[in-house]
């Protein structure tokens, strides 16, 4: 018997990138573990991960193509093989190309894997031979990036694993043990040394449950909260006048804009007692080293810019950035993205049209817009973006023609004229750039593919093959484009070792001196840039469209909240086969709203508004407040899905969309 230890990185959309040891007996994945010498997962996975091997083994794989024999979305197909599956999917793009152009194509892709190549590289040449449509906009992270941008140029943020230096520790829109739960340890490091650890969510999550102080603000109201903390700042003159002199711009039309938030206004908007406002404003000025993290959670929203761009304001004022533990971060991704040279994975765009990501009900579902073929990857569209039955309708179209590669027969998948099957990240090569830590990471496939699977680089290229492509992109193998996409790398030291850090100084402050990425090299308080958009050059509170107070509220008077409440499930992965292991779904509502409603724990309630309903038992919780409730969402089925009832209104600026700007009624039916 032959056994191998193989590194590894954890491919998935989560801000950890845990580094993974294989080991493999004859062939066959036996154990999978984390690597102990990765300085930031420090040999721990995850309750989703630790079970991965019965994910890749499992009897549904996806292990050869599939063509769809049943009606659309009954997930009824035969096998076939790859020629014959090829030769459809050719025949019926060149017909689609020969009746409404190329632009009639659209690829749809996540970020299922992050790695480097089977996230999107030889996609994009692949499209652009065939003229197709492009992808626009963003599931996560782009509005956060763009918030953060536009105070300081760009989304650069301090490195996670600094938090241990800090004395106090805010957690803002963001649930960090269930999310983010290799960060957890570093946070309690700080606390080991004193800090204090606060926590801003208007759900008491299992993040707020470990907090030493949980601040309960209403969703969307962030904003508010922020400007009444910069009114008692100034007021208290807890500001740093040198590093806000020398680093920022706009301090006086702030100043200005915070003295109309007196912690009274802000307290009233968002729901908490101007006390609160006071203290943690008091706090946050008088300690340098105060470390404000976040991640996503707050972007969901229709003023999901304005939050990040607004934040962003807060360490500039108390000069934080000066000092190891202050600051804020965000994502580390842009570092990662300065590593790598994606030349290669570029291809020219040539003016071809874009479609948002976010309403791909709206896209499938219009003439106009006249989509005929769609490939979906590295995604779940059908349970991860909002206005899920508009989505469905679009789908069972007779005249679009649908391809998936997929690993297991998602929501999305049924849908499929053609699946092709997937391989998993321990039998495919890749490199994981992080955007929760500092280190880049190697995947060394452990495995041989299973069954006919492929990585996404080997779809692209035998497509290109079945449509007569001819481009020497295709012609270059994974290792070889890794190795030309990371000029600057040690790839010896992270095939050996798994890991390498960015680099970047051991003490790493990225604005400790100012050099900010704007054209000025300053932060900018007020924004010159936002007015030119016709935006607000200053933070600015604005209430949702779909939110408390508004015309839709008085038909649907309660605001919906659908994040990530699983330990067991990523997104909508794992959620079909880690479903006896999590309790769900059900709909969350607080006493009071129950109450009134007649609602008790366990009934069964209907969930509506416009765009859809779901049928749920309820549960009272005290995690809530009124006039807020929950659903967790990444469960499969439509009977289920989270998204059959969320919002796609884009948010502010940035692409993403705001699934948290949501309104519902709830009516007993059992
Ligand atoms: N177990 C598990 N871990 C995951 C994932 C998963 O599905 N399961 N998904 C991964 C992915 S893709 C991502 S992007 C990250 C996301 O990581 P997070 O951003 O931490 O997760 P979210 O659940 O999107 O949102 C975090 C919190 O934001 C709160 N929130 C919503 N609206 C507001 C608001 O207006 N103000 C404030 N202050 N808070 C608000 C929600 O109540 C929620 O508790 O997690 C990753 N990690
Ligand atoms: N209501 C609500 N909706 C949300 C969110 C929320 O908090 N609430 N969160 C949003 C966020 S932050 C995100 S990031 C998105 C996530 O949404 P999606 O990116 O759609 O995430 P998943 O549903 O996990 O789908 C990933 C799919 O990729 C497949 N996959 C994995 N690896 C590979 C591979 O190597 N090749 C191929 N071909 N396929 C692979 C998996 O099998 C899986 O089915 O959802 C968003 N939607
Ligand atoms: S899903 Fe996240 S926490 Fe779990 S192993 Fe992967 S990177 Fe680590
Ligand atoms: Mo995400």
């Amino acid at each position: 018997m032959t056994t191998e230890l193989v590194l590894g990185t954890c491919h998935h959309d989560c801000p950890d990138s845990c580094g993974w040891v294989v080991t493999v007996e004859d062939g066959r994945a036996v154990k999978m573990r984390g690597n102990p010498d990765h300085p930031y997962s420090r040999g721990e996975l995850c309750p989703k991960v630790n079970r991965f091997l019965e994910r890749v083994y499992h009897p549904e794989r996806v292990l050869h193509p599939l063509i769809r024999t049943g009606v659309k979305g009954a997930g009824e197909f035969r096998q076939t093989s790859w020629d014959e599956a090829l030769d459809l999917v050719a025949t019926r793009l060149r017909e689609v190309i020969a009746e409404h152009g190329g632009e009639a194509i659209l690829p749809w892709s996540d970020a299922g894997t992050q790695g480097l190549l089977q996230m999107s590289f030889l996609d994009n040449h692949f499209f652009a031979h065939l003229g197709a449509s492009r992808q626009t906009d963003s599931l996560c992270g782009a509005t956060a990036r763009a918030g953060l941008a536009a105070t300081y140029g760009d989304g650069r943020s301090a490195d996670p694993m600094d938090v241990r230096f800090a004395e106090l520790v805010i957690l803002w829109g963001t649930n960090t043990r269930l999310t983010n739960r290799h960060l957890w340890p570093f946070v309690e490091q700080a606390r080991a040394r004193g800090a204090r650890v606060v926590v801003i969510d208007p759900i008491r999550t299992i993040t707020a449950g470990s907090a030493d102080w949980f601040i309960q603000p209403l969703p969307g109201t962030d904003v508010a909260l922020m400007l009444g903390l910069m009114h008692v700042l100034i007021r208290n003159d807890l500001i740093d006048h040198e590093y806000v002199a020398e680093h920022s711009v706009g301090y006086e039309q702030l100043a200005a804009r915070a003295a109309e938030w007196s912690p009274e206004r802000a307290a009233e908007v968002c729901g908490l007692d101007p006390a609160e406002i006071e203290t943690l404003a008091t706090l946050y000025g008088s300690t340098s080293r105060s470390f404000i993290r976040t991640l996503i959670g707050a972007e969901h929203h229709e003023n999901g810019a304005m939050f990040f761009r607004t934040l962003a304001c807060l360490p500039v004022l108390t000069g934080a950035w000066r000092h190891r533990g202050g600051g804020l971060s965000r994502s580390v991704g842009t570092l990662s993205e300065a590593a790598i040279d994606m030349t290669l994975a570029e291809a020219d765009d040539d003016g071809r049209r874009a479609l948002s990501m976010n309403r791909l009900g709206e896209t499938l579902t219009s003439p106009e817009i006249g989509v005929h073929a769609l490939f979906v990857w590295n995604g779940n569209p059908v349970v991860s973006v909002p206005n899920a039955a508009a989505i469905r309708r679009g789908l069972a179209r007779d005249d679009l023609f649908t391809v998936v590669s997929e690993q297991f027969v998602t929501d999305t998948a049924r849908y499929a004229d053609v699946v092709f099957p997937a391989t998993t990240q321990i039998e495919q090569l890749d490199m994981v750039p992080a955007w929760g830590h500092l280190y880049l990471g190697w995947n060394h496939p452990a495995i041989a593919p299973l069954g006919e699977a492929v990585p996404n680089t080997e779809l692209w290229r035998r497509l290109a093959r079945a449509m007569g492509i001819e481009d020497p992109v295709f012609d270059l193998d994974d290792g070889s484009l890794l190795v030309r996409s990371l000029p600057g790398i040690d790839i010896e030291e992270l095939k050996r070792s798994g890991f390498v850090r960015l680099d970047l100084p051991e003490e790493f402050l990225p604005y400790a001196e100012g050099g900010f990425a704007t054209d000025d090299g300053k932060a900018h308080l007020y924004s010159e840039a936002l007015a030119g958009t016709g935006r607000d050059p200053l933070p600015s509170h604005v209430p949702a469209r779909e939110g408390p107070g508004s015309e839709a509220s008085r038909r649907f008077p309660l605001v919906l909240l659908t994040p990530k409440t699983h330990t067991r499930f990523l997104n909508s992965s794992y959620s079909k086969h880690h479903a006896d292991r999590e309790s769900g779904p059900y709909f969350e509502i607080d006493p009071a709203d129950a109450a009134a409603r007649g609602i008790e724990e366990g009934d069964r309630v209907r969930v509506h508004n416009d765009r859809g309903a779901l049928e749920l038992p309820a549960r009272l919780s005290d995690r809530l407040r009124p006039g807020l409730a929950a659903i967790p969402w990444g469960w499969w089925g439509e009977e289920a899905n989270a998204n059959v009832l969320t919002n796609d209104t884009a948010s502010d600026w940035g692409g993403a969309v705001a699934f948290y700007d949501t309104l519902v009624e709830a009516v007993k039916t059992g």
